[in-house]
């Protein structure tokens, strides 16, 4: 009985702290209060109130965006850029795909897969979903997809492209045991038909991205191969498109390379050289 009064106390003072909580977080002053607030913790690791008084000592606090990432994966890089370029606080929480963690397993338990994101608590998969969701819900800094929903269409078109074309050529000539030079043809051919996107959908005088000045969606779902191209150019011999047959990606690739947050999403070459080195070279 004494019990049964202590958790109803306990349940009835975490209401309360969390409609105090709401309360000031969306109030203008609220900002600045919310670090008082005895809940904080709780509310920033999506733990309930209940528990604080209980468990307080032996919880392990997550942040309320975490991202399970290898740092050499595309996908990976996409999701994190996707922040970065938002400026959402988050956690990194590297992934060893040789010993898949319990947290992977349970948080993509389809695929099994890297990136997954997860917010408060709520686990999201495949970088392509995963960016599509951090723009829906921080849509107020650097909106990724147009607001036309047709140049959205064709946001989503592209990025199909990306995966199914230039994503499965790079990977087939990865794999290729003869020198790969059929499937470099058709790598080159795809990257140019990305090119022909380009110069549709990017005014080049707004900008070298297909955003414009700013990156968009697409350029999210691009920026990852500005590494990988060279990398694997300069490992395994591809022979990427030349600036002749792709001005226009060429350039995309050099503002990627000097834009602040796919400087820090992104891996410096050398570090992916190593790594393609060691895990795809041709012996
Ligand atoms: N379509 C997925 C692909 C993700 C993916 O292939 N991740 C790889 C690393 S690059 C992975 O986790 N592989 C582990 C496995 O296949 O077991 C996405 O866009 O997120």
């Amino acid at each position: 009985m004494r019990n049964q009064a202590l958790v109803l106390f306990y349940l009835w003072i975490s209401n309360f702290f969390d409609w105090t909580f709401f309360t000031f977080a969306f109030s203008s002053r609220g900002a600045a209060l919310d670090a008082l607030h005895p809940c904080y913790p709780f509310i920033q690791s999506n733990l309930t109130p209940v528990a604080f008084p209980i468990f307080l000592p032996s919880l392990p606090v997550m942040a309320s965006v975490t991202l399970l990432t290898v740092w050499a994966s595309p996908f990976s890089m996409r999701a994190k850029l996707a922040l970065l370029l938002k400026g959402i606080e988050h956690e990194d929480l590297p992934q060893d795909l040789g010993n898949k963690s319990k947290l992977l397993l349970e948080s993509n338990p389809v695929h099994k897969k890297i990136p997954v994101l997860i917010h408060k608590g709520k686990p999201v998969s495949e970088s392509v979903i995963i960016v599509h969701y951090i723009d829906e819900v921080w849509p107020e800094t650097s909106p990724l997809l147009p607001q036309d929903a047709f140049l959205r269409a064709k946001h989503r078109f592209w990025t199909d492209f990306i995966d199914k074309k230039i994503f499965d050529s790079l990977a087939q000539f990865m794999r290729s045991s003869d020198g790969g030079a059929a499937v470099n043809e058709e790598f080159i051919q795809n990257c140019m038909l990305l090119e022909g996107a380009l110069a549709e959908l990017g005014s080049e005088e707004d900008g070298p991205f297909f955003g414009g000045a700013s990156m968009s969606f697409l350029d999210v779902m691009l920026a990852p191969y500005s590494v990988l191209i060279p990398g694997v150019e300069q490992v395994m011999g591809l022979k990427p498109a030349s600036p002749e047959q792709c001005p226009r990606l060429h350039k995309l690739f050099g503002a990627v390379a000097e834009h602040p947050s796919a400087k820090a999403a992104l891996p410096q070459i050398e570090k992916l050289k190593e790594f393609i080195q060691a895990h795809f070279a041709r012996k």
